[in-house]
């Protein structure tokens, strides 16, 4: 795994010691709350997230758009998710989540929370913008940066092995998904 502000645009970067944010690994079979960054209004997305988190064995708390910062530390705060997605795709949500992680981090219980954010975060579409909006992304408190991403990204992140206490599930997982029982899989690779 090369460092975050090197890695490709798609790779996660891993939680843990020494990554902002330091969240705990989500396992299916948890909550997560999921929502947009204040400006953004954009709904499809969320409703395709949610249907792939279901799939994946999650709970989702889905608070729509236009999610004020307050609203989301307080839903944080009770259902105290295993995991936080943001996604954006009007632009604003590179600007808006550097404005959003330091929110959620300032609660000391939400310090440890996983917490990712992805979709179309930004209008440049250089590599370098890429680069640095992650970084920047990373270094406000969240533990995963996905620009330009797909649903299929945020698959394979939940099925990712390398994020630890995901081990025991994601065998199971990987072998429905190996089999074409989750749906998308086909247009994965
Ligand atoms: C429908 C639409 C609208 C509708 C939204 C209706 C609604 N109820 O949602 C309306 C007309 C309201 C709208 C408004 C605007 N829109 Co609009 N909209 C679209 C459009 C055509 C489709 C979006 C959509 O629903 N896609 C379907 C979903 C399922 O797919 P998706 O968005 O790609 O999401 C997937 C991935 O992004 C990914 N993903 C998303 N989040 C995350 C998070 C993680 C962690 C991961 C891993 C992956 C991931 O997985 C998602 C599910 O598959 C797109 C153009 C396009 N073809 O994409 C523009 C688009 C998103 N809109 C755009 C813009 C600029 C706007 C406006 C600012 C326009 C304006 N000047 O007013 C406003 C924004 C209003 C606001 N406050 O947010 C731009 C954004 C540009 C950018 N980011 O660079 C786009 C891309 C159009 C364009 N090419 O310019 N929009």
């Amino acid at each position: 795994m090369t460092a975050p502000a090197r890695r490709d645009a798609h790779e996660p970067t891993p939680s843990g010691p020494g990554a902002p944010g330091g969240g705990a690994p989500a396992t299916p079979g948890g909550t997560v709350v999921l929502g947009t960054v204040p400006s953004d209004s954009h709904t499809w997305n969320l409703v395709l997230l949610q249907l792939l988190l279901e799939e994946c064995g999650f709970e989702v708390v889905n608070l729509g758009p236009c999610v004020p910062e307050e609203l989301l530390v307080e839903e944080c705060l009770r259902h105290r998710p295993e995991l936080v997605v943001i996604s954006s795709i009007n632009g604003h949500g590179y600007a808006d989540g550097l404005r959003l992680a330091p929110r959620v981090r300032a609660r000391p219980e939400l310090a440890e929370l996983s917490m990712i954010i992805g979709g179309k975060l930004g209008v440049g579409g250089e590599a370098a913008d890429r680069e640095r909006g992650s970084r920047a992304l990373l270094e406000a408190g969240f533990d995963a940066v996905f620009f330009d991403a797909a649903a299929a990204d945020l698959r394979r992140y939940l099925l990712s092995g390398e994020r630890p206490g995901e081990a025991a599930a994601a065998p199971a997982l990987e072998e429905e998904y190996a089999r074409g029982e989750l749906a998308g899989a086909s247009s994965a690779s």
